[in-house]
């Protein structure tokens, strides 16, 4: 058996409603296994919720007992105590300290959304306790990612005694010391792996080994709020906050977390799912300034869902990076001057547009010349591109894009001068690429590389790119075209044309993220549906469907349910619609 099909994700191998090939010719497949549907009926007989609900949490691992929080996630119901984070007492309590004493704290973030999300989020809290902080984002290109030793001495001059590092500084040990022998204390707030050794610091990371918090899937963000509330907790038995200085209403900014956490692309489950329920609310109500003046730019009308944090507005926060003003994004969310907000937000607006406009003529040059390499008859198991032009920021996008294009692992190469060129890879479920890169190195193909099955980065000689993409024909040509011939669409449930009523709406989006369903018999719930679901519901509120989809989609449900039948299956079954 090839290493490729041994990777295909185990599913069901159960052929759905006995579709072999649909229209677009793939077979479908039922999601969810014998236990999953075992799972899905005893969720629907317990919570009493739509079967088609129930199978699309089986089919998502979400258990019996779990579906009450998933379906309603409060911050209440699933925020911890802060002190099952290690190291969060310690913490707490320098933060405090810095606060009651008023001393001047460093904020060091990051460049992408995360990083700009977790900075404001505490620099708003410390302002509130009037301490005006100094915030360092650096620059992607000159200063690179996490702390280095120059911006450290810089805020040591400022006159920092306290570091807090956040969505960075797990690994910065050598940074990390320099700012201790400098004289300051130092917090690491992050979620990035650690290693054994961590730097000389208090380190509140839920992923470190000794973290027994079971918060991993935070974002930075998420874990500054629980910080936040910690603080926050320290400063109230300590008389902290007077009618002069009033406590902060901290569920308040879980706008500034949700567009944190759905920007860094963590799972939404557990708590994170709480946190972008309530931030969403919290951003309906318009309150952050800088967020409000960035969906005005954005033009966004009607009520901000977590596609609009992901795709409208975390854009225009990273676009101020491309003018070398990674801060302008931070900037915008911890200000509260509607003026300020207006310039930032409208420049943030044109960098990204700018971006926008560089990414579309990469994008074509990239087609263009994979279509040239790929020949009419598209022969060829990968798509490898290279220009000299490209920005290495962008090249992940053009693989991703490529490969949806050509189904097929795609790469698409910056070639920078001096002859190397940094490069990043996608692949098609089933070919695993990151074991294939890693090869590539080994076998001193590549200068460097790694990667997950799905996505590999790699960095590679100019004059040894021919070389590259003749391995990877003969490595990957039988596991694409094996990967290539079984592309099942994975099913969660069928509706009958019938059963897909205006009463019973849905939404599917596009990515793993909460969606609201709700039914006759829920009337506000979350649920997930996978990118493979295309919705055909004849609702307004469904999104747009392509004509020919829901041309293939109504045949589809024609053909499978016979008019009898899905009467009766209508009255009990909510159910999405795919096709393929
Ligand atoms: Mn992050």
């Amino acid at each position: 058996m090839s290493a490729a099909l041994a990777l295909t994700p185990k599913v069901a191998s159960r052929l759905f409603l006995g579709v072999e090939r649909s229209v677009c010719g793939r077979p479908w497949r039922d999601r969810l296994d014998e236990r999953a549907t075992t799972r899905a009926l005893a969720i629907a007989q317990r919570h009493n919720v739509p079967e088609l609900l129930a199978r699309i949490l089986a089919g998502r691992g979400v258990e019996v007992d779990e579906v009450e929080a998933f379906l309603d996630p409060t911050v209440r119901r699933l925020m911890p105590d802060p002190h099952t984070v290690t190291a969060m007492e310690a913490a707490a309590m320098r933060l405090a300290d810095a606060m009651t004493r008023g001393e001047q704290v460093a904020i060091f973030g990051d460049y992408d959304v995360d990083g700009a999300t977790a900075s404001a989020l505490l620099a708003r809290f410390l302002r509130l306790g009037g301490s005006e902080p100094i915030v360092h984002i650096p620059d992607r290109i000159f200063e690179g990612y996490g702390p280095n030793v120059e911006a450290i001495r810089a805020l040591a001059d400022r006159g920092a005694k306290l570091l807090v590092t956040v969505d960075c500084g797990t690994a910065s040990i050598e940074p990390l010391a320099e700012a201790r022998r400098l004289g300051l204390d130092v917090i690491v707030i992050d979620h990035h792996q650690a290693d054994e050794r961590l730097p000389d610091a208090i380190v509140v990371n839920a992923n470190r080994l000794d973290d027994l918090s079971g918060l991993g899937h935070l974002a930075a963000v998420g874990l500054v709020f629980i910080t936040v509330v910690a603080v926050n907790r320290v400063l109230r038995t300590r008389g902290f906050w007077t009618e002069a200085r009033p406590e902060p209403d901290l569920l308040g900014w879980l706008d500034i977390v949700a567009l944190g956490t759905v920007a860094d692309v963590v799972p939404l489950k557990g708590l994170n799912r709480a946190f972008v329920a309530k931030g969403l609310l919290a951003l309906r109500r318009r309150d952050n300034i800088g967020l409000t003046a960035l969906m005005d730019v954005a033009r966004l009308s009607g009520p901000p869902e977590p596609f609009h944090l992901g795709f409208l507005l975390g854009p225009r926060i990273n676009a101020g990076g491309r003018i070398g003003r990674a801060d302008l994004g931070s900037l915008l969310l911890r200000t509260d001057d509607p003026v300020e907000a207006g310039r930032i937000a409208a420049e943030l607006d044109r960098l990204n547009g700018e971006r926008r406009a560089m990414e579309v003529a990469m994008l074509e040059e990239a087609q263009a010349e994979a279509s040239a390499a790929l020949g009419i008859e598209e022969k060829g198991a990968v798509v490898v591109t290279a220009a000299a032009n490209w920005h290495p920021g962008v090249v992940g996008l053009l693989a991703a894009r490529l490969k949806e294009r050509f189904n097929r692992p795609a790469f698409a190469i910056a070639l920078e001068p001096g002859g190397i060129g940094t490069g990043s890879g996608r692949s098609i479920l089933g070919v695993d690429l990151g074991k294939t890169v890693r090869r590539a190195v080994t076998e001193g193909l590549l200068l460097k590389g790694g990667g997950h099955a799905m996505a590999a980065g790699i960095t590679v000689k100019h004059g040894a790119l021919a070389e590259f993409r003749a391995y990877l024909e003969r490595e990957l040509a039988e596991g694409v075209t094996a990967a290539r011939a079984d592309q099942a669409l994975l099913i969660d449930g069928a509706v009958s044309a019938a059963g897909a009523t205006r009463s019973r709406w849905w939404r599917c989006p596009i990515t793993w993220s909460p969606m609201p369903i709700r039914s006759d018999q829920t009337t506000s719930a979350y649920g997930c549906v996978p990118a493979t679901a295309r919705c055909s519901a004849p609702s307004r509120s469904a999104p747009p469907v392509s004509r020919s989809a829901k041309r293939c989609c109504k045949a589809a449900v024609r053909r499978c349910m016979p008019p009898a039948r899905s009467r009766s299956t209508a009255g009990t079954a909510a159910s999405a619609c795919s096709c393929g």
